[in-house]
């Protein structure tokens, strides 16, 4: 991810430059630096971020690293595009939250790219006009080609559902309340010990459901889905065919429609990322903020906590924000 978005603040992203790539793995971040004539390769994540010549830093590394990464960024001053999870757990989140209202001014744009995904974009402008009625319920999928054997069921909440916990927070425009996840029987393409597929449920503040597949071992490709169950119609962010809808003939004389299935996430949202860096490179020029924030990304790790919790027991887990307390 990292290296995705070092060439597109190198390549596409206009107004910016970039400047140093740091890396824990050095040869790694040399290789990467020795793609773009200029760019400096920085063993120290923390020296990169107090460095005079930087302005600004995108945060791709694990999220275990995410705190003590974007408090330094908090600390120099300097506007910070944190991947997500923002870090690994409710206490730590909330300290960078409260780190960020203690710095005097807005300075974290959280990594939940799905909210500059035109289609997704859409059906928020949509659902936001009134013109479907209230939301009732929202579905989701959200299916992975494979992971590393190191991507533990855990992981598949706080990793993968995490996106599903902020589209259902962007577009309802409230908090989730309780989660529950089921455990069906697991894909013989799963790992040893790995839940996949999940299966999870939402409720809203506001009373209304959201279901949500996750499969990260689908062994097709990148399939990302959501519907919006409406009081007055429905609209689906997502279709397979959005993008093309393509028909061929067939040797047996019938007609058959086709696509491709994008093989990754860096492939299907290009284009969310693409809008996302560009937006969060022009509010960081002006000195704002746009986009998600921390009170978002807080909240996607407190309900991805309670979604782990409610993974070893099946029962469904309730979800308590704490009040950060006033802006200094
Ligand atoms: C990955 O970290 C992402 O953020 C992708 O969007 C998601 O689809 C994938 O499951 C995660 O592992």
């Amino acid at each position: 991810m990292g290296a995705d978005h070092a060439e597109r603040v190198a390549h596409r992203v206009s107004g910016a430059r970039l400047v140093a790539v740091s890396d824990a793995d050095a040869a790694r971040a040399g290789d990467l630096a020795a793609r773009f004539p200029g760019v400096r390769a920085v063993t120290d994540p923390l020296a990169l971020v107090a460095d005079d010549d930087v302005d600004a830093v995108v945060v791709a590394s694990p999220g275990a690293a995410h705190e003590e990464q974007v408090l330094a960024c908090l600390e120099a001053g300097k506007h910070v595009l944190c991947e997500k999870p923002l870090t690994m757990d409710g206490e730590s989140s909330l300290r960078v939250v409260r780190a960020e209202r203690a710095a005097g001014r807005p300075l974290v744009q959280l990594g939940f790219m799905r909210r500059f995904d035109p289609e997704y974009a859409r059906l928020k402008a949509v659902l936001d006009s009134g013109r479907l009625g209230r939301m009732l319920l929202l579905h989701n999928t959200h299916r992975n080609k494979s992971v590393p054997d190191t991507f533990r069921s855990e992981m598949i909440v706080r990793d993968s559902l995490v996106h599903e916990v902020d589209v259902a927070r962007f577009l309802f425009g409230e908090e989730i309340t309780e989660v529950t996840v089921y455990s069906p029987a697991p894909t013989s393409a799963a790992a040893e010990g790995v839940v996949d597929p999940q299966v999870s449920v939402f409720r809203m503040q506001g009373g209304a459901v959201v279901t949500n597949e996750v499969f990260v071992t689908n062994q097709v490709g990148y399939e990302v889905r959501c519907e919006a169950v409406c009081e007055r119609g429905s609209a689906m962010a997502g279709r397979p065919w959005a993008d093309l809808y393509t028909t061929v003939a067939a040797d047996d004389g019938e007609g058959l429609w086709g696509g491709g299935v994008p093989a990754d996430f860096l492939g299907r949202f290009a284009r969310a990322y693409d809008l996302e860096l560009q937006a969060w490179a022009d509010a960081s020029r002006r000195g704002e903020v746009v986009g998600p924030t921390t009170w978002d990304g807080y909240a996607a790790t407190v309900v991805c906590e309670a979604g782990m919790r409610s993974l070893t027991t099946g029962e469904p887990a309730s979800v308590t924000l704490v009040d950060p307390g006033p802006a200094s």
